[in-house]
């Protein structure tokens, strides 16, 4: 069996649904702190409540199901966890920490942990992002997410436990929706576009950030878990790039298909989070070690966004 943690949030929603399709919905276990607000998505197979921070429940759902796979999901976002930075740091780190050590505890074969751009801070070189470089992140998300990654690297080398992680960029779908990201901007502008209404912006229009549509962060995803461990060189957590755009450009994208689509930009305290954040990323190492390459630039999003939220409007 497979055990997502965190599966009724933006990313779970939609990974919980591929790996079901892939490996039979009773196989795919979902867990989360709440069920899910849309049970439609969740409905195809089993779903277990658990709040993370519960080590004993925890260990006790990881003995039951015996999971060769975990997918630990659950974190507080950035623009949130400015907002509450000891129950961010709590819940993204021992949250973490308990998960790590229930896959050791129980030989769980892999472990999934989804890192973010978010690691790296005001003074890392902010085009092409190297794989290696400074970091220095200036948030809550991005120190918690930093010193994940570098605990995940620590389980790996002290206990050979098969854990891997992805840096992504703000990701982009339309099956499910983000909650207290800084890239949410560009989820909620396609659903404005959509409703013919305007849109008003929390970032300047010239902010440019790496961002991904979902199906490639779920291809991505599944890939790096089916890649040969001998293939995984890097154990912190690997640059993952698809695009990059600013406000302004996604609005422009849009544009072309709901030609009077307006967008006013009223930058709000995001703004700075989303400054200290980079361009533009290299993903040349994770290209180089099990094959990644991107299938989805601005404009083709774009029409694949607004055909299928068109059809769900
Ligand atoms: C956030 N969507 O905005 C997340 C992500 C790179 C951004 O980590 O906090």
């Amino acid at each position: 069996t497979i055990l997502v943690i965190g599966a009724c949030g933006q990313l779970g929603l939609e990974l919980t649904e591929a790996l079901r399709q892939r490996y039979g919905a009773a196989q795919v276990i979902a867990a989360d702190v709440r069920p899910p607000q849309q049970p439609e998505l969740l409905q195809g197979g089993p779903f277990e409540l658990l709040d993370v921070l519960d080590r004993a429940r925890l260990f006790t759902l990881v003995q039951q199901y015996r999971p060769r796979q975990i997918y630990h999901l659950v974190a507080m976002l950035s623009a949130t966890a400015e907002k509450h930075p000891q129950l961010a740091w709590k819940l993204n780190m021992d949250g973490l920490l308990n998960v790590l050590d229930a896959a050791v505890e129980h030989q769980v074969a892999q472990v999934y942990w989804p890192s973010s751009i978010a690691v790296f801070g005001p003074d890392t070189p902010r085009d092409n992002t190297p794989q290696l470089t400074v970091m220095n992140p200036n948030t809550v998300y991005g120190i918690s997410k930093l010193a994940g990654e570098q605990w995940c690297e620590w389980y790996h080398k002290k206990y050979g436990l098969d854990v891997r992680s992805l840096r992504y960029p703000g990701l982009i779908g339309y099956k499910s929706l983000p909650g207290g990201g800084t890239t949410d901007y560009a989820v909620d502008i396609y659903h404005k576009a959509v409703a013919g209404e305007n849109f008003e912006c929390f970032l300047q229009e010239d902010t440019e950030l790496p961002m991904m549509y979902m199906p490639d962060a779920l291809r991505a995803t599944l890939d790096l878990m089916h890649a040969p461990a001998e293939q995984i060189k890097v154990r912190s957590s690997y640059n993952l790039s698809g695009m990059s755009f600013s406000p302004q450009e996604i609005a422009a994208s849009i544009r072309r298909h709901v030609p009077d689509f307006a967008v006013s930009y009223r930058p709000d305290q995001r703004q700075q989070i989303a400054d200290s954040w980079p361009n533009s990323i290299d993903d040349a190492q994770a290209r180089q070690d099990w094959g990644w390459q991107p299938e989805f630039d601005l404009d083709k999003m774009t029409a694949d966004m607004l055909a299928h939220l068109a059809v769900s409007v």
